[in-house]
């Protein structure tokens, strides 16, 4: 096996030992949990990857569980359930079957956004496709790529920063086991596509981040220089818009542009309603250097109200910069609102 092969991003980030092993035993664990404060990446990832095996199908297994406080989460292994859930990742062309293992005393399903399945893949209890209390069911998501139809029309292909979430739990819409946990982000990624060295998901769930609020949300940290990917996503009944400090990126499918004549759109902040979701690539720190850096809510209120967390930018060889532990702790004390 070549380290290209091994870069082939199966379920969020993996090192290269880590998707080994699980191949070998039949089991997908991240190499980062993707909840917020997701690792690092094998560097390698940092080249142009290509895909090594197209059109494959890939088995995961996922755990539902019931978390303290009331909360529902999906993982890779029992008793590993986190919120959001775990980054599941393809390549355009490649299908997922999902072993769904209900671990609690509820009925749960789980939807996908943006890849194609039946109607028994549907996780919506219209299409009787949901996990009864202690049940195992068996979700099939398929992708394709971009392909030429008839008279010349470009279909698109299903590369995209994506999620799933449950839509049985509490009733017909999953609106509770939504608002308790159960979402997490789904990559499809085109040929050529790079991969990061650090991603995270920030969902947007009613009034929280990750069902949490400032001051209680891990600090995302990366290095001066590296390639950091995130997912964002929007649940709940609010409207929301996600502001990140300091750094832009193209309004486009991977955030970055795609040639020195890409004309997209470069934003800072970005509409994140229920439902909705996107993802961007930038240069930690890229023109600004290291520090601790906000991301938030920008509709006021919320960010008020605890929508809000710290981007911390290390110096390149991992070390604080000036002033950054400082800033933590006035994000811990006044939870970022600057009181
Ligand atoms: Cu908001």
């Amino acid at each position: 096996m070549t380290g290209r092969q091994a870069r082939h991003p199966l379920f969020g980030q993996m090192s290269r030992r880590s998707m080994l092993a699980g191949a070998a035993a039949g089991v997908v664990a991240p190499m980062a949990a993707t909840a917020l404060g997701g690792g690092r990446a094998a560097a390698a990832v940092r080249d142009r990857s290509t895909p090594s095996v197209r059109g494959e199908t890939k088995r995961v297994t996922l755990y539902a569980e019931e978390l303290p406080g009331g909360l529902y989460g999906y993982g890779l292994e029992p008793g590993k359930a986190t919120i959001p859930g775990p980054v599941l990742e393809l390549w355009e062309g490649d299908t997922l079957e999902i072993d769904l293992v209900n671990n609690t005393d509820r009925r749960l399903s789980i939807h996908p956004h943006g890849v194609e399945y039946d109607t028994e893949s549907d996780g919506s209890p219209l299409n009787d496709s949901f996990n009864e209390p202690g049940e195992t069911r068996t979700y099939v998501w398929r992708t394709r790529p971009q392909s030429q139809g008839p008279d010349g029309f470009w279909l698109p292909g299903s590369a995209g920063y994506w999620h799933y979430h449950d839509h049985a739990l509490g009733s017909d819409h999953g609106t509770e086991g939504i608002a308790k946990g159960l979402y997490g982000a789904l990559v499809v990624r085109r040929e050529g596509d790079l991969l990061p060295d650090r991603q995270f998901t920030i969902v947007f769930n009613d009034m929280t981040i990750n069902n949490k609020v400032a001051p209680d949300l891990p600090v995302l940290v990366a290095d001066l220089g590296e390639r950091v990917e995130f997912i964002a996503i929007g649940h709940g009944s609010n409207f929301h818009t996600f502001h990140l400090h300091a750094h832009r990126w193209a309004d486009n499918r991977t955030g970055y542009l795609m040639g020195p004549d890409d004309r997209s759109r470069i934003i800072d902040n970005r509409d994140l309603n229920p439902g909705d979701s996107f993802g961007f690539q930038v240069i930690a720190g890229d023109g600004v250097g290291p520090g601790a850096w906000m991301y938030h809510c920008h509709v006021q209120s919320h960010s008020e109200t605890g929508m809000n967390g710290v981007f911390l930018v290390r110096n390149a060889d991992g070390s604080m910069p000036e002033g950054a532990q400082e800033a933590i702790d006035r994000y811990r004390q006044h939870g970022g609102g600057g009181h």
